[in-house]
């Protein structure tokens, strides 16, 4: 009789931990479905009062990349960003993400900075 006790017990019990477990297993994947539709890698960076963080980003060639600035320091001369070969001044509001489509190139670097070219950072093509 006790052994029967102690059974249906732990049979209680697996099934109380099962249903806690699948609840808290299920929400976080559903919510992080609906992602970008493309395929760009998106890199974060920060911009600090010592400039972009980090200042370099390993990136595979011709890799579809965007860069996810987020300025968090104010005031900064780094309120805007230029990459290279990019006609666009990106503007960079304090504590927004700014996403910027790269091109990277096939080899060497695509450098990026501040307009005054104080802060600067640049994408390495690697794995060519
Ligand atoms: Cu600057």
């Amino acid at each position: 009789m006790t052994s029967t006790d102690m059974t249906f017990r732990w049979i209680s019990l697996t099934v109380l931990l099962c249903a806690a477990c699948q609840k808290s297993g299920n929400s976080p994947p559903a919510a992080q479905a609906g992602s970008t539709g493309s395929a760009s890698k998106v890199v974060p960076i920060t911009v600090t009062e010592k400039g972009f963080e980090p200042d370099h980003v390993d990136a595979a060639p011709s890799q579809p990349l965007v860069l996810r600035f987020t300025r968090k320091a104010d005031p900064t001369c780094a309120d805007a960003v230029e990459v290279q070969g990019d006609p666009v001044r990106h503007m960079l509001p304090l504590n927004q993400a700014v996403d910027v489509k790269v091109k990277v190139p096939k080899s060497g670097e695509l450098a990026f900075a501040c307009p005054m070219d104080m802060y600067r950072g640049a994408i390495k093509v690697v794995g060519n």
